[in-house]
């Protein structure tokens, strides 16, 4: 096994782990038939040329190292999904309330916008991983957001890559009008919120039940 692959080994444990804990919590929402502020979760160890293109960035030697796990702190990345912005503060909440990991810091980028017009929440957390030689603490970073804030930054984040993030003024003029309607979408679906809410709890309530019509 190589020296990245034991590096990162304990990292995809946490990958692991996490996404299990955090997806049985919007579980649990569903067994108590209340609506999960937890729309879908996602995971992943990032990939050796990021490592490498952030180390470059930070200017850290580019080798498995504590200084390298210290200051890239989304090796282990988590993306939690919201369909509310109001849901965003309960999710933080449940993760200030969890005893198997804790926060180390918390990075609000939805009442100030990256200047990209990226938003999203960024906690960073420390979890204890149990490795055969003991425990390892990991640390994490978890990214919350909306369905609205994540289709935005999926979009940018590919446009980055093809632009190697040096936008023509037009696209990122547009993509600053994107940020926007997002923004206003988010607004928007607040405001029916209780409307949707209602809707979808009937739609779970009902769709197992056989049709009588
Ligand atoms: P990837 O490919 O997603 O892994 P800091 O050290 O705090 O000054 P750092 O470490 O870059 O800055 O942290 P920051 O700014 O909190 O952002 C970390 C991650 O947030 C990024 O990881 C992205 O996933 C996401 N992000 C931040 N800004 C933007 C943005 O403008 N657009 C998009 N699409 N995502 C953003 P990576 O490693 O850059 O990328």
């Amino acid at each position: 096994m190589g020296q990245w692959d034991r590096f990162l080994a304990p990292y995809k444990q946490a990958v692991d782990e996490l996404k299990i804990k955090f997806k049985g919590m919007r579980r649990l929402y569903e067994t108590d038939n209340i609506n999960s502020p937890i729309e879908f979760v996602t995971g992943r160890v990032k990939p050796i040329a990021s490592i490498y293109d952030k180390s470059l960035e930070k200017g850290i030697p580019f080798e498995p190292s504590d200084e390298l796990a210290r200051e890239l702190q989304d090796i282990a990345g988590l993306r939690m999904m919201c369909q509310f912005v109001g849901d965003i503060e309960t999710v933080v909440d449940l993760l200030r309330n969890r005893n198997d990991l804790r926060i180390v810091e918390e990075k609000d980028y939805i009442s100030r916008e990256k200047q990209s017009g990226y938003r999203s929440y960024h906690v960073i957390v420390e979890y204890p991983v149990q490795t055969i030689n003991g425990e390892q603490l990991i640390l994490a970073e978890i990214q919350i957001r909306t369905l609205a804030m994540n289709f935005w930054a999926s979009i940018e984040h590919s446009l980055n890559y093809k632009y190697k993030g040096v936008f023509p003024d037009e696209i990122k003029l547009r993509l600053q009008r994107a940020a926007e309607a997002a923004f206003q979408l988010d607004e928007e679906m607040s405001q029916i919120r209780d409307e949707i809410q209602e809707a979808q709890a009937y739609f779970t309530e009902f769709k197992d039940s056989p049709r009588t019509h």
